[in-house]
């Protein structure tokens, strides 16, 4: 049985935004955190979180690639498609009762994890991007909430131990359904604010209702398709409140585009549309956004 010290060792693969922020609030809380790195360079790294106008800096451990000591906990916090390489990197370091948590977006990942393991999945509102400088900014407070899909069960001790000591986070036992939630939320907002380059807010305008109407029918037929009635009846009415939430936003599909990354895009809209329930429907929008954002193409015609 872990000691409750162990049940607060964390280490993280993905030290982006996300990472940073949970590294930074875990570590309040706590928590052991160590930081797994790509190279042998660093023994230690030191993070920047800008948060409600306070800056706060923790220097964090790094596990280098060669490390073969066990990780107990690990949070993959890494872009979708990353998620299933980063953790085959690590997998010798994996035991049959490690707990992995997965807190990225989209779906069709960590489905096949070593050892037999299953991931846990989380879904956060919190905000965070990277800043030019370095430095990680905190863009708003949301909630995050973290279960095992599939499995309704009590939160299991790590989670009271860890995450559960974190403000607005809470164990959710119906925890696919919120991930369905959030795959159609961004499902909209992702890739019209990629592909025309707006902010988040900006789709409440005039100029791109017809869109946003239309693409909100498409995903709802396909939820629907999938079994996911709940989160196509609330599609809409969600849509425009997480639009009027992160108005100044950029969706972090068009902070990719900006940046000349690759796109969450195959695992959101191409999530979606390639589910066996949902082949059998068109959804030319959604095809035309897929197609845009893989080709790098800005769009301008704003009817759908
Ligand atoms: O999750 C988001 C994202 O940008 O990926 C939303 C909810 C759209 C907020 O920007």
């Amino acid at each position: 049985m872990p000691s409750d010290a162990a049940l607060r060792d964390w280490h993280i693969l993905g030290a982006g935004a996300i990472g940073t922020l949970f590294a930074h609030r875990l570590a309040n809380a706590g928590c052991r955190v160590v930081l797994l790195s790509r190279g042998d360079a660093e023994a230690r790294r030191t993070l920047t979180l800008d948060s409600g106008g306070l800056t706060r800096q923790h220097t964090f451990p790094m596990s280098p690639p060669g490390d073969p000591t066990p990780i107990p906990r690990l949070l993959v916090s890494t872009k979708a498609a990353a998620v299933d390489p980063a953790i085959h990197s690590i997998c010798h370091r994996l035991q049959a009762h490690s707990t992995v948590l997965v807190l990225a977006n989209g779906m069709g990942f960590a489905s096949d994890l070593p050892l037999g393991l299953t991931a846990f999945r989380g879904t956060t509102t919190d905000g965070a991007w990277r800043h030019p400088a370095g430095h990680t900014v905190q863009a708003g407070s949301g909630t995050t909430r973290i279960g095992l899909p599939g499995v309704a069960m009590a939160p299991p001790d790590w989670f009271r131990d860890s995450w559960g000591r974190l403000r607005d986070c809470q164990w959710d036992n119906a925890v696919e359904t919120t991930l369905w939630r959030k795959l159609a939320i961004n499902c909209v907002i992702n890739p019209l604010t990629a592909a025309y380059r707006c902010r988040n807010g900006e789709l409440a305008s005039a100029t791109y209702r017809p869109l946003l109407t239309t693409l909100c029918s498409e995903v709802s037929a396909a939820c629907r398709a999938a079994g996911r009635d709940s989160v196509a009846s609330s599609l809409r009415e969600d849509v425009l409140a997480v639009i009027h939430s992160t108005a100044q936003n950029r969706s972090s599909m068009l902070q990719d585009v900006l940046g000349g990354r690759p796109t969450e895009i195959d695992f959101i809209n191409g999530y979606l549309i390639g589910h066996p329930a949902v082949t059998g429907l068109e959804l030319p929008l959604n095809r035309r956004l897929i197609r845009a954002i893989t080709a790098g193409q800005q769009l301008e015609d704003t009817w759908p």
